[in-house]
């Protein structure tokens, strides 16, 4: 079944130069971008969108860093996408993500670790309406 998934490349790699091969590797997973957007962040913005997080320690610290640079914000669109993204997003520490995933080759420690994706499909409506329209999100 088709699904959207919401993926951010983080400061750190746009920082890297790495946004050409996190987008070359989601094509070769057939993630498809169905929208693209280049922005930075304001911290109000980064609370918002890390809302659900705003209790936790590194609250603070996350908002800051995902505030500090640009990002690329992308929908991407693909059988079962939200799932097989984290799969391919590798944990969340990069220490313990599998060899090869997004996380394990681009990511520095827990915090700086290169992408961002859904974690269901509420999470997927919430955070690609929180920065698409739906008229933004082509067809594919
Ligand atoms: P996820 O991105 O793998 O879904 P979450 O637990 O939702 O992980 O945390 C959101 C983001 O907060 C992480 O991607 C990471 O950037 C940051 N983060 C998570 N846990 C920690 C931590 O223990 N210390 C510092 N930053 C953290
Ligand atoms: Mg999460």
């Amino acid at each position: 079944m088709s699904e959207r998934t919401l993926a951010i490349i983080k400061p750190d790699a746009v920082k890297k130069q790495v946004i050409g091969d996190i987008i070359k590797r989601y094509e070769a997973a057939n993630l498809h971008p169905v929208a693209i957007r280049m922005m930075q962040l304001t911290k109000t913005a980064a609370e918002g969108f890390y809302a659900v997080h705003k209790q936790r320690p590194f609250f603070n610290s996350l908002t800051a860093f995902m505030s500090s640079g640009p990002v690329v914000v992308l929908a991407l669109a693909g059988d079962n996408a939200i799932k097989r993204h984290r799969e391919l997003m590798g944990a969340t520490d990069p220490a313990k993500a599998e060899p090869g995933t997004l996380r394990a080759v681009h990511g520095t420690n827990i915090e700086f670790n290169a992408v961002h994706g859904s974690d269901s499909a509420d999470t997927a409506r919430f955070e690609i309406g929180y920065f698409f329209p739906e008229m933004d999100l082509v067809a594919r």
